[in-house]
């Protein structure tokens, strides 16, 4: 099989078909901040522990993903240093005792270059990937992340990562404004509340899929199995010379 041939993958509320290679995983967020104690989560007041049963499913769909040498793009969520493009609604958005900028113990919250803002060591990326750092809930949203697919031929988007009904729902709701297939892995995506979980799946498949689909990373897995790239060819059995030395 070729990369070029599509495939289809079981969801809701239809299957998706997608040709792999006009397809990019967008992994939205999964960095210390929101997946560690000590950092934005817990500032707002929540429990991480809720969103760490996303790792090991993004982590098996990465190197499946990889490995068929697919476009794998990841997103962070932060600010500048200066917080110059902090919006001071979102600054004292919570009446926290530390927002944004402050000290926590992964380093200032959510400010690029600081320990906790970085991703999970589970999903690092890899060198050549592109890591879309943007300072709002979607990927979209003062990021070069269009300009990025549309110069890679990217149409669809295979989307996972946190939070399920923040930036994982805004991002999907900006890519369907600009023309992008999405499908959302269940198992991937994760919520600090049960509720918002359900609710945030079910909002982007309703109507007959109005912000797109929704799947288990399982099946995109096996249907990527036929496209691995072999790491190492197998040695050519080579005759030996008579007389060699
Ligand atoms: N990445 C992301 O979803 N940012 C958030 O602030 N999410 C919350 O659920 N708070």
């Amino acid at each position: 099989m070729t990369a070029s041939a599509a495939l289809t993958i079981p969801a809701e509320p239809y299957p998706f078909v997608f040709d792999p290679a006009h397809c990019a995983l967008v992994i939205i967020d999964m960095q210390r901040d929101f997946l560690e104690p000590g950092g934005f989560a817990t500032a707002l007041g929540n429990d991480v522990g809720m969103l760490r049963r996303t790792i090991e499913p993004n982590r098996k769909l990465l190197a499946a993903w990889r490995a068929a040498g697919l476009l794998a793009i990841h997103t962070r969520e932060g600010h500048r240093p200066d917080l110059a493009d902090l919006p001071p609604a979102k600054k004292v958005r919570g009446h926290g005792e530390i927002t944004i900028g402050d000290k926590g113990p992964m380093g200032r919250i959510l400010v690029r270059g600081e320990p906790g803002h970085d991703i999970i060591p589970e999903l690092y990326p890899a060198a050549g990937e592109p890591v879309i750092d943007k300072p709002g809930k979607g990927a979209f949203f003062a990021t070069d992340l269009h300009a990025i697919l549309q110069n890679r031929g990217i149409s669809q988007l295979v989307v996972t990562g946190v939070t399920t009904e923040v930036c994982v729902n805004t991002t999907v709701r900006e890519a369907n404004d600009r023309g992008y297939d999405c499908l959302v892995l269940e198992d991937c995506v994760g919520s600090y509340f049960q509720a918002f979980q359900d609710a945030g799946l079910a909002m982007i498949r309703a109507q007959g899929g109005i912000f797109g689909w929704v799947g288990t990373s399982s099946d995109l897995v096996a249907a990527l199995a036929p496209l691995a790239i072999p790491t190492s060819a197998p040695a050519p059995s080579v005759p030996a010379l008579k007389g060699a030395a």
